[in-house]
């Protein structure tokens, strides 16, 4: 491309790029599948170690670090007054299944960089820029996704968290107590009401949209809203080569037509923006054998909240209508994860004109992915920054953007961040 990021020549100040690039590499190796890109899956000994990995590196530079109860990493200065109101900068070091390197670990490193820039300035401020990694991000094996940054803002549902395992069957709190979390204190991981002034977060795009207009900075305007649907096929198991097909109550055949009736939300019949079934597990799973139970795991997404409870209506009455046409049993638990959510007019000026001080040229955008600041907007005003992604490719080990544009991105965090804490 005939991009150009030469960075100004002036005094202003700038992220660390060498340092920023160095960090992100190294945690890159945490977790790391070789061939398979990266699991470092929430609530598990990759994610600590990642937490620790950072905390290690920005003591070192003199900051503050610490693990809450919920599984969050918080980076500060030492000897910032902790009665001070926060510009919070954050985003999540977990991973799903064979993930890329950057969604969320990109943002928190830059967020532990702008901090330690904004602490060698010294300035005096109205707000004290604090990083957060939020802890269980993705919830790819505890299907408790935004765990750290509910934790945070005082929103977990801890009956919930108490009772969840993962699918091999280890609790939650066990996982959680290994990483250096403790579920018993975790009212302690939730910060005092008013004590955020702001979040911003940093994160690639994750789609193709800057990358095809070759526009390095994306503000992002609102973020979807998304719902999780759990779903049990219970049929009736058997033999494969004597019971006639006529008598068959096959879960995974039903099952089949639950995961076309979830597409066909998005598709044919327009009722939400994306639908994917991207989880299917059958019993017993052998070759010989009628399946007898499916359990799948399906999400829906959409920018508009009543699209979504359409898309939802829409969705329970026809498995229902499905479980009686295949004469299997199917139940359904949704669990609306997150409501669409509006960027703050404030933050959203304060990255558009970082970004301008900084000649990068922005996009005012949509995120079809969801981020802890969502949960964080429903204590506090937020604010969000992308980068182009190759491709558009995310949730993948081929999840890439170009050094340049990671520490474009990194100084735009610096520079919003600057104005807000000043102004
Ligand atoms: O799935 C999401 O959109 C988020 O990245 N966890
Ligand atoms: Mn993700
Ligand atoms: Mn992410
Ligand atoms: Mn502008």
């Amino acid at each position: 491309t005939n991009r150009s990021l030469a960075r100004p020549t002036d005094d202003a100040p700038h992220v660390d790029s060498a340092q920023l690039l160095s960090v992100l590499a190294e945690i890159s190796r945490i977790g790391a599948r070789t061939g398979a890109g990266i699991t470092r899956t929430g609530l598990g000994p990759e994610e600590a170690q990642a937490r620790a990995y950072l905390a290690e590196r920005y003591r070192r530079e003199g900051l503050a670090a610490r693990t809450d109860p919920a599984g969050n990493l918080i980076v500060r200065r030492r000897e910032a007054d902790p009665a001070k109101p926060v510009l919070l900068l954050g985003s999540h070091v977990d991973t799903v299944v064979h993930g890329g390197r950057l969604d969320g670990t990109y943002g928190v490193v830059a967020a532990c960089e702008v901090v330690r820039v904004l602490a060698r300035q010294g300035m005096e401020s109205a707000y004290e820029p604090v990083a957060v990694a939020f802890s269980n991000e993705e919830g790819a094996r505890f299907p408790y996704p935004f765990f750290g940054s509910l934790g945070l803002t005082g929103q977990l549902d801890i009956a919930c968290a108490t009772t969840m395992t993962d699918r091999d069957g280890t609790a939650l709190s066990t996982a959680l107590r290994a990483a250096g979390g403790d579920l018993d204190m975790i009212e302690a991981a939730a910060w005092p009401d008013g004590s955020i002034a702001g979040y911003l977060e940093l994160h690639i795009e994750q789609g193709p949209v800057l990358e095809d207009r070759n526009i390095p900075i994306g503000v992002v305007e609102a973020i979807t809203g998304r719902t999780i649907i759990d779903i049990t096929v219970q049929g009736v198991q058997g033999h494969a080569g004597t019971t006639p097909m006529s008598l068959r109550r096959d879960a995974l055949v039903a099952a089949a037509q639950v995961v076309l009736a979830v597409q066909r939300l998005a598709t044919t019949r327009g009722l939400c923006a994306v639908s994917t079934v991207g989880c299917l597990d059958g019993e017993p799973n052998v070759t010989n054998v009628i399946p007898g139970m499916v359990r799948l795991t399906a999400e829906i997404r959409d920018g508009r909240a009543e699209r979504l409870r359409a898309a939802e209506r829409a969705l329970v009455a026809e498995l229902s209508a499905l479980g009686s046409a295949t004469g299997t049993r199917i139940d359904m638990d949704l669990r609306p994860v997150t409501r669409p959510t509006q960027t703050d007019h404030r933050l959203r000026e304060a990255v558009a004109t970082a970004a301008d001080d900084l000649g990068l040229t922005h996009l005012e955008m949509f995120s079809g992915a969801g981020h802890d600041a969502q949960i964080v907007a429903r204590s506090a005003p937020i604010g969000m920054v992308f980068v182009p992604s190759r491709g558009g490719i995310s949730h993948a080990p081929q999840e890439h953007t170009d050094d340049d544009l990671l520490v474009a991105g990194a100084d735009t965090l610096l520079h919003a961040a600057l104005r807000l804490v000043t102004e």
